[in-house]
């Protein structure tokens, strides 16, 4: 739980002169001079993330589920920018930061003006109330991984040891054994700042890059995520990457053991991983394979392999950054392929500067501190998902929203990626051109959800409303079905980013202990539906653009929800908690098809100790999807929701929303307003203003 009584003695900076900028979907925070700040007054956008007081007024209270919603929109309204997107926080993981401390200590840059005070005061506020110690995500339990990393961030940041924060997270640490216990990715960042050593990490060959495509296990099958973050971490491992000891890191090797650092026995710590934070143990398979590199890596060293690999590990290293524009597709691989491209090309480098310049992307800056996001944001998602629920509502059309839908197309026009990647099969990529990402075009990944999310709004705003133009021409719409057919799987399913490319035995040799699910793409019914549902639209309103391709399509992927259904009626849910999530995507995929409660199995509704407005949404949603003839049910919900709005037409922030890779949290918290007013919205369509 998040700590406040151990934010003792640090001085924050003023939150008054920090400033959110946007540029083509980019969003970074700024922190002004005096004087800057006081000739560009903060906006209610910055004001409301940096949770300070906001003008909004109160509104008269809503009696009906529209009015409920038109109130949500009209405070939401206040957070739309002059691009047309809803910026948002997006943090929850609590193991990006170290990566770019460390990266930025290893090359010599310093980090811009603000982010060493407020990235100390974030880590103050999530230490564990208890022990001190920091979990894979803010709301979970203590773990080497984190307590280790972030430790060593704020003592890097300048935290004196004898802080109380150190000591306190200190004891922790050695409670849970010592650094020596990290997963692999901790091992990694450690050995690259010089407290750790390389010979007590698993291998990680660049050679697997040797090797021809044909074998299944080659890494350009691996889920793209994972495919990038090994990399650049077999290029640093592969040359032992390490950076020369100082004063401080010589400290370091001593604060973070159980004993001293001469006297580890380093190779026996490949395996050591505290129970604290496995999620996901390694195979016995795995095992033996690592024994096997060890041996092996002796033999390519001599045979001048390694160089080789070397080079074509850092070649994939620039494919990436070229293809992303040096943002790279996460934080994870951004802050590692930095650290490749100092090692590789320099510090005075044009790739590197850029490298340099892109981290700011990443970094949110809060009320409570600053956080690296999971990504260069979530503008896309977030805005195609709330113009969505605005249209079904009808508030689209009210005259006083005009103008924010107008915006939200021009920004939908702005983001679709309208090429395809330079280095796209020597990245391993595929098309791009027609696709939406997940945040912004720079990034430029196609996300198969997001494209069609994207083409979904797009449709919509240009189709199903008079006071819109047409700003995507129908090719840029055909492109956009192109890319979704593109990414069916045999099963009817479509997975997230790419079709699936490997087989699941991978699962088998998954290094990273700390997530699962992570070394294939996997279908999922909530990427399935969203591309049953844009296909739908599209259909409906281009019924000559390859109409036989798409009707089979969205049969595969209806028939493909239907067969992962589970037993009690709900739905897996993998991208955010959890099953209320997916059943409501699924619901609407069935709805889309005249699938609904009367005509196929009844989905069971399950109760929730702690009720929070989003899952409730998503559960009113899938249950208005369904047609349920609960009609009581619903109106409680709705009721639930408007109860917990505040007089301005906002609602609180409650538990945190998404989940990833089985095992770790991140922030949604966007979601708090997108789907109430979706549901209140949907309501007041079906059922008017009985409540
Ligand atoms: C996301 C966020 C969005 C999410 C949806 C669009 C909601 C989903 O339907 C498809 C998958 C996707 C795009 C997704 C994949 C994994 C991400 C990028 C994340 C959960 C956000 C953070 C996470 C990323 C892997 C974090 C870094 C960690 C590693 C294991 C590399």
């Amino acid at each position: 739980m998040p700590g406040a009584s151990i934010n003792t003695t640090h001085n924050p900076t003023d939150r008054t002169r920090w400033r959110l900028r946007v540029d083509e979907g980019k969003q970074t925070w700024h922190y002004l001079s005096e004087e800057e700040s006081k000739a560009d007054p903060q906006t209610d956008i910055e004001k409301y993330w940096l949770n300070l007081k906001l003008d909004a007024p109160e509104l008269p209270k809503a009696k009906t589920a529209l009015e409920a919603a038109g109130n949500g929109f009209e405070f939401f309204k206040r957070l739309q920018n002059e691009e047309g997107f809803w910026s948002g926080e997006y943090g929850g993981p609590m193991f990006l930061i170290p990566g770019l401390v460390i990266a930025y200590y290893v090359t010599g840059v310093k980090l811009p003006e603000g982010w060493s005070q407020e990235i100390i005061q974030y880590l103050f506020n999530k230490a564990d109330e208890e022990d001190g110690g920091w979990g894979l995500h803010i709301e979970g339990h203590s773990t080497v991984f984190r307590t280790a990393l972030n430790y060593i961030v704020l003592r890097l940041l300048g935290v004196d040891a004898e802080h109380p924060v150190c000591i306190k997270a200190r004891g922790t640490l050695h409670k849970l054994g010592g650094a020596t216990g990290a997963p692999s990715w901790g091992k990694f960042w450690m050995a690259a700042l010089g407290v750790y050593e390389w010979e007590g990490m698993n291998p990680v060959p660049p050679e697997l890059w040797l090797l021809p495509h044909i074998i299944p296990f080659h890494p350009a099958r691996y889920w793209c995520h994972t495919r990038n973050v090994y990399i650049p971490m077999s290029y640093l491992y592969g040359r032992r990457a390490t950076h020369p000891l100082t004063d401080l890191t010589r400290k370091l090797r001593e604060e973070l053991y159980t004993q001293p650092y001469d006297t580890i026995p380093w190779y026996k710590q490949r395996n050591n991983i505290c129970k604290a934070d496995e999620y996901y143990p390694h195979s016995r398979l795995l095992d033996f394979l690592n024994g096997g590199l060890v041996l092996a890596e002796k033999v390519t060293d001599r045979l001048g392999i390694r160089s080789r690999a070397l080079k074509a590990a850092y070649a994939q290293v620039k494919y990436e950054d070229e293809n992303t524009h040096y943002l790279d597709i996460g934080p994870v691989n951004k802050t590692m392929n930095m650290l490749s491209t100092f090692y590789e090309e320099g510090k005075d480098s044009e790739a590197f500067k850029r490298h340099v310049e892109n981290n700011i992307d990443f970094m949110w800056m809060s009320g409570g501190g600053m956080m690296m996001n999971g990504t260069n944001g979530s503008q896309l998602w977030d805005t195609a998902l709330l113009i969505q629920g605005l249209i079904e509502s009808g508030l689209a059309n009210e005259p006083q929203n005009h103008e924010a839908m107008k915006k939200g197309l021009m920004f939908l026009d702005n983001c679709q990626i309208r090429k395809d990647p330079p280095f796209m099969k020597e990245g391993w990529r595929d098309r791009t051109l027609g696709a939406w990402p997940f945040s912004n075009k720079w990034q430029g990944y196609t996300v198969s959800d997001c494209t069609s999310e994207g083409l979904k709004a797009v449709l919509l705003l240009q189709g199903k409303l008079s006071f819109t133009e047409k700003r995507v021409s129908d090719e840029r719409l055909n492109q956009a079905v192109d890319i979704v057919l593109d990414l069916q799987n045999s099963n009817g399913g479509f997975a997230s980013y790419e079709s699936v490319r490997g087989p699941q035995w991978l699962e088998l040799i998954n290094p990273a202990e700390v997530f699962g699910n992570i070394m294939i793409e996997y279908t999922y019914p909530e990427c399935s539906t969203a591309c049953v549902l844009g296909l739908t639209y599209f259909r409906e309103q281009r019924p000559d653009y390859r109409r036989d391709e798409i009707d089979a399509t969205i049969e595969r992927a209806v028939k493909y929800i239907l067969d992962v259904q589970r037993a009690d009626g709900s739905w897996y849910g993998s991208w955010a908690i959890c099953f209320t999530y997916a059943t409501m995507f699924a619901c609407e995929s069935l709805n889309s098809v005249g699938l609904s409660y009367s005509n196929s199995e009844a989905h069971r509704y399950v109760e929730h100790e702690n009720s929070q407005v989003v899952q409730t949404s998503w559960a009113l949603m899938a249950l208005m999807a369904a047609k349920c003839p609960d009609h009581e049910a619903i109106k409680r919900g709705i009721r639930l929701l408007m109860a917990r709005q505040k007089p301005d037409g906002q609602w609180q922030q409650e538990a945190i929303e998404g989940i990833f890779n089985h095992s770790c949290s991140i922030s949604y918290p966007n979601y708090k307003h997108i789907f109430t007013i979706w549901a209140l919205g949907r309501y007041a369509k079906i059922y008017g203003d009985d409540l």
